[in-house]
């Protein structure tokens, strides 16, 4: 038996019990921020008070435990407020006989929080890849679903895988690599340069989330090679065949083991080329996205890369042409099983590519068009829901609003802020729990935490408005351990925390690469899981005592709806990382 085996089985027997936990961001907290801490208890139990003490062991706070609602496995839960600390140091919370994990306040808690993530981003690239050391998946791609162009071969290599298999798609891409750029045009200051253009560690004199940006850019360029092909997917899932780390992949789609994948380009129709077909319509979700994340991409690198921006400002004018020409969505391709990425909304792409179009144009056709798509979907529709189809609205929330605000006049300004605050308030709406959290839990739950933070965190700098400063801290807290497992949904964030040791990753599994920088799917609804098709546990639940609740989450490489990394989740959660990891 294999060590980390061994260990993961004495880890499991270590750790059940129904001992009460206090759960707390293990990252940090910053001075000024909310801090909360949540006592979550199994059983019943009257708790009282609370007690914090610095790192002298000397008491400097005692507090009354306020009683929550219960949540999941919480049937006792209390939120132990120590805000009033905010001086930085090491603390410990005690309370109902239990003690919490060192709790750090620290100015710059967040610092180069966000640079860790793109460790992840670059162990998933395709093309060169820093980890393997060599090229992966050189002979992509062959075209399908297309009568005109069927079987024809374009130069499609490069990239990222788009989780713990090797599927790409344009829809999750773009969207990591407009986050990037986002990020780092508001907070250039979060980014350090330690790695270069391949991903190698050495310098190169570009901020590495660039270095990041660009590989997903050059990918996305050639997946739009002219105005007649705009491509939407690399692969389909056929490729979950075989578990062989990239370099091997013996995924074969008719043309050989290891050899080309089949490229899917948007049709306008339902797609599919077994049993299960999409439900695409038209071209304007891939097309809006192409266009958005083009034209901040040529903003960005006006004085860089003159060549390159002039380039990618032309492809972004001719991506929202083809939107505007073919309303409607463009689907994820099922393969073999009835899974595929379900977006159904378009108006939010085509906003924000219409919001960056007049960003970088300052033609104000294009700011009008930008605020006629918003209000066809001020709210994203999830915000408010139980539940949605899978990626059913895309991206988690609209950057769209931001990016108007950012270049409006106070009358829009004001709209597109209030647009927010209504998908906020939906949230907030159902979080009168113990962890003050709302969101649904379908697949990639961390996806829609780490986003409901990000848009109150945009709004909370757009108006000053602190109403929903507290869910923020929450939903923040929460991907860092204040959760009912008191795991870090982000693996090696911080090193010395509690995070994923088992993900959902042939990689991990196979190299005994620990995936530093990964955020997790998260925790799913209970029905959800139980009816996934093929999951089980490879080993014994350690955090089995706390999935007795109507959500559940496994450190378990079976386990591929709560425990698998994925790169547009990590790639979006670098805004807000990089927003407070350089607070101004
Ligand atoms: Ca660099
Ligand atoms: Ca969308």
């Amino acid at each position: 038996m294999p060590l980390i085996h061994i260990l993961a089985l004495l880890q499991g027997a270590a750790t059940v019990s129904t001992t009460p936990a206090i759960r707390i961001n293990q990252l940090g907290y910053l001075p000024d921020a909310p801090k909360v801490a949540v006592f979550c208890s199994v059983a019943p139990i009257d708790i009282g008070n609370f007690n914090v003490t610095d790192a002298a062991g000397k008491k400097v706070l005692q507090s009354t435990a306020a009683m929550a609602k219960s949540f999941g496995p919480c049937v006792a839960n209390y939120r132990l407020d120590f805000s009033s600390i905010r001086k930085p140091g090491e603390y410990r919370i005690t309370a109902g006989g239990v003690a919490s994990p060192i709790v750090r306040i620290r100015a710059n808690a967040y610092s180069g929080a966000a640079d860790t993530l793109l460790y992840y981003m670059r162990e998933q690239r395709s093309g060169f890849n820093p980890l393997f050391k060599t090229v992966v998946h050189t002979h992509d791609g062959i075209v399908v679903d297309d009568s005109a162009r069927g079987g024809k071969f374009v130069p499609v290599t490069g990239g990222w895988a788009d989780a713990s298999d090797y599927l790409q798609y344009v829809m999750t891409s773009t969207n990591a690599t407009f986050v990037m750029l986002m990020a780092y045009r508001d907070h250039p200051g979060s980014f350090a340069d330690r790695f270069d253009s391949r991903g190698l560690p050495e310098r190169n004199g570009e901020p590495d989330i660039l270095d990041e940006a660009r590989h997903g850019l050059e990918w996305l360029a050639r997946m739009f090679p002219s105005d007649s092909e705009m491509y939407n997917q690399l692969g389909d899932d056929r490729d979950h065949t075989y578990w062989d780390i990239p370099p091997n992949d013996s995924a074969d789609y008719g043309w050989g083991k290891g050899k080309e994948r089949p490229v899917y380009p948007c049709t306008g129709k339902p797609q599919g080329l077994f049993k299960y077909k999409n439900r695409s319509n038209g071209l304007a979700s891939t097309a809006g996205k192409y266009a958005s994340t083009f034209a901040l991409a040529a903003t960005v690198y006006r004085k860089r890369d003159p060549a390159f921006a002039a380039k990618l400002h032309q492809k972004a004018l001719s991506a929202y042409a083809i939107g505007k020409k073919f309303p409607g969505v463009c689907q994820g391709a099922p393969g073999r099983a009835p899974y595929y990425y379900e977006e159904d909304n378009w108006v939010d792409d085509m906003e924000l590519a219409a919001a960056e179009l007049y960003a970088l144009t300052r033609d104000r056709i294009y700011l009008r068009d930008a605020l006629e798509y918003a209000s066809r979907e001020p709210v994203t529709p999830w915000m408010g829901a139980d539940t949605a189809k899978h990626y059913q609205w895309y991206p988690w929330h609209n950057n769209g609003h931001y990016e108007i605000w950012r270049n409006a006049n106070l009358a829009d300004r004001k709209i597109v802020s209030e647009y927010y605050r209504k998908g906020l308030a939906a949230v907030v709406s159902r979080a009168d729990n113990g962890f003050r959290i709302g969101i649904p839990f379908i697949w990639c739950s961390n996806n829609l935490m780490a986003s409901f933070a990000t848009q109150a965190y945009l709004y909370r700098r757009m108006t000053g408005d602190n109403q929903f400063r507290e869910y923020e801290q929450a939903a923040l807290d929460w991907l860092f351990g204040t959760n009912p497992w008191g795991v870090s949904m982000v693996i090696g964030l911080p090193h010395d925390g509690v995070f994923a040791r088992d993900p959902h990753s042939v990689v991990a599994k196979e190299m005994h690469v620990e995936l530093t920088g990964a955020l997790l799917d998260g925790p799913v609804y209970s029905s959800i899981y139980k009816n996934l098709l093929g999951i089980s546990l490879h080993e014994p639940d350690e955090y089995a005592s706390f999935n007795t609740g109507f959500i559940v989450y496994h450190d378990d490489v079976g386990d591929y709806s709560t425990n698998e990394p994925i790169m547009d989740g990590t790639a979006n959660l670098s805004y807000l990382l990089a927003a407070i990891g350089n607070p101004r």
